[in-house]
């Protein structure tokens, strides 16, 4: 198991050591750090820092010199985001500086996205994309949005605060075969279940494959709530997409 000291980020060290307080969180964050590189830790110490500058500019110095786009973006920017999300839950940091911090990840994502999508190829598949209504948090799907364009598929993203409506429309618009929804609060969660009626009231469930994410959504509630399935992040959520995209062809088949 790894020790705080072989992190050598001074600056991610003391970050884990004054405000990780749950031993489980703590161990596996030091784990996290302890393997990547110096180059990754500064990065995510500057998105902690919500300097967005400098996360600019550290993220297109280390793809310049040919690190990959997953792992700038896993090692870096989405290892410094979880410290983020434990110092904001524990009171240690208020929606401000979250919204620092985010603006700085939307700096890093800025230049992996058109790595990620850069396929280029005929469009596998289209999917629509949206975070649930009452929900403006976007970090996560946008990333799931990439990672799907870099693997082929057309996304039509709407954005936060998505309704039912909304929803219906595009994937009637698009002729979608596929839905993703992002929820990331325990109160917008059930916003996903209402979302699969209202696809049910119009006679339109059997037309689409809807599949859901966010942090505080798992297999058990996708089941209960009637999805097709759950990735649990965008690397996941890419899987998944293929998987349902087959089953649908392969239903059209039949
Ligand atoms: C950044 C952030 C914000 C930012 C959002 C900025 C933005 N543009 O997104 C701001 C400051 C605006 C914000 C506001 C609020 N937030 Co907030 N926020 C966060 C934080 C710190 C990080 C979220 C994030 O970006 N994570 C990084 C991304 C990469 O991870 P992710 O979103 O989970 O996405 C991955 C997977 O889940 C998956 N995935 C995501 N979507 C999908 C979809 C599909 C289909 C699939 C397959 C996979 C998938 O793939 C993604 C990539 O790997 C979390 C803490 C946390 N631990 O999650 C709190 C958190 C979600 N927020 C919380 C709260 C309470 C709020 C506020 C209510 C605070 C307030 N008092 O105003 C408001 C609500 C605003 C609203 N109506 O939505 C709570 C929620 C608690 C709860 N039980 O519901 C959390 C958990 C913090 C905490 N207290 O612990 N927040």
């Amino acid at each position: 198991m790894a020790e705080l000291s072989d992190i050598q980020n001074e600056f991610i060290r003391d970050e884990i050591e004054e405000f990780l307080e749950v031993e489980e969180e703590r161990d596996r964050t030091v784990e996290l750090f302890a393997n990547v590189s110096p180059e990754m830790q500064a990065i995510a110490g500057a998105l902690i820092e919500g300097e967005h500058h400098v996360v600019d500019d550290l993220t297109r110095q280390a793809l310049d010199v040919g690190t990959e786009a997953l792992e700038v973006m896993d090692d870096g920017l989405i290892a410094g985001m979880s410290i983020v999300g434990i110092k904001f839950r524990d009171n240690f940091i208020f929606v401000p500086e979250v919204l620092a911090c985010a603006r700085a990840m939307k700096a890093g994502m800025a230049h992996i996205e058109p790595i990620l999508s850069e396929a280029g190829i005929e469009p596998i598949g289209t999917v629509v994309m949206g975070t649930v209504k009452g929900d403006l948090h976007d970090i996560g799907k946008n990333l799931c949005i990439m990672m799907l364009r870099g693997s082929g598929f057309e996304v039509c993203d709407l954005g936060v605060d998505t309704s039912e409506d909304e929803f219906i429309d595009a994937v009637e618009e698009h002729g979608a075969g596929l839905m993703g929804m992002s929820a990331l609060l325990t109160t917008t969660m059930p916003n996903m279940g209402k979302t699969i009626e209202a696809f049910i009231d119009a006679d339109m469930r059997e037309e689409v494959k809807i599949m859901v994410g966010g942090a505080p959504v798992t297999q058990d509630f996708a089941d209960d709530m009637g999805a097709d399935g759950y990735g649990k992040d965008a690397v996941a959520c890419v899987e998944l997409a293929k998987r349902l995209l087959k089953e649908k062809e392969e239903e059209l088949e039949e």
